[in-house]
């Protein structure tokens, strides 16, 4: 049987303690799991003036139907607004933010642009799930970013808790590179963003992995940073109770890492999934 995986190549962590916010244990951690939660990140007014955003953003009729704004599989609810850097100024302040630019730095050795922003809504009882991925065969097949130095930074802006579909990762899967089965569809992302169903890996590749680490899911109230690596498994279940699960997300790609021509698909996706260093974006 043809291996499941590739195994990666290299340190995921390339930068170091001096040059940012987290500490050499917290870089160790991220660079065993992939992945590293920090509850209380942000609190008080700051927090209380993103979750006002939030709403503000998810109330705005403007930006229904456009293809940026992803509806659930219902069709009625929000289910993901991407490029919010560009759509909130709150938001562009935020991405643009030393606590996570600098953290940004440590893991990726290098300053970085933000590759893609969203906000996935979850709403009560509404929320679907996402499947299992790795962020970057998504991105490596379909907006052709040439290497895993990419880092998403989940920012938790409703309380994640068992019941409203957390973000489930595997601890260290960041660390293989599990090539994913059949062709990648032309505007894939029309359908994968509602329900990604190319671009996954095999069960037996995620039952041999989850056989080895486990499942983690960090659960905790608003304020919450979760920043995992381009590579790292993960995906949530649906929202089953009545609160919503907000995330806002910011994902760095290191600026020699910029993406060039798609390996896979036929041309590259639209700029409010993978954003030109430097371009203007036309909501
Ligand atoms: O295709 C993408 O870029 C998006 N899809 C998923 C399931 N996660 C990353 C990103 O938001
Ligand atoms: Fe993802």
């Amino acid at each position: 049987m043809d291996s499941l995986w590739v195994d990666r190549q290299g340190p995921v962590v390339k930068g170091s303690a001096d040059q940012g916010p987290l500490s050499q244990q917290q870089l160790d951690e991220f660079e065993q799991k992939g992945f590293l939660f920090e509850p209380g990140f942000l609190g008080g007014e700051e927090l209380a003036r993103l979750r006002e955003e939030l709403k503000a953003l998810l109330d705005n009729d403007a930006y229904r139907g456009k293809n940026y704004s992803i509806v659930e599989p219902s069709g009625k609810e929000i289910r993901s607004l991407f490029a919010v850097h560009y759509l909130s100024r709150v938001f562009a302040h935020l991405a643009n933010d030393e606590r996570l630019v600098g953290r940004a730095r440590q893991i990726l050795g290098g300053e970085s642009y933000v590759h893609q922003s969203r906000i996935n809504y979850k709403p009560g009882f509404e929320g679907k799930g996402f499947n299992w991925h790795s962020d970057f065969e998504t991105w490596h097949a379909e907006d052709c970013m040439p290497d895993m130095h990419a880092v998403s930074a989940s920012i938790v802006l409703t309380d994640n808790h068992e019941f409203n579909g957390p973000l489930m990762l595997i601890p260290g899967s960041h660390r293989v590179f599990v090539p994913c089965i059949g062709e990648t569809p032309d505007n894939n992302h029309e359908k994968s963003l509602q329900k990604q169903e190319i671009g996954v890996p095999s069960q037996e590749a995620l039952r041999q992995l989850i056989d080895r680490n486990g499942i983690e899911a960090p659960k905790g109230s608003a304020g919450g940073l979760l920043l995992f690596d381009c590579n790292t498994l993960h995906g949530s279940n649906a929202n089953m109770s009545p609160d919503p699960r907000s995330n806002a997300f910011f994902v760095y790609n290191r600026v020699d890492n910029r993406c060039v021509e798609p390996f896979a698909a036929n041309r590259r996706r639209p700029d409010f999934l993978a954003h030109e260093p430097g371009s203007d974006f036309n909501p």
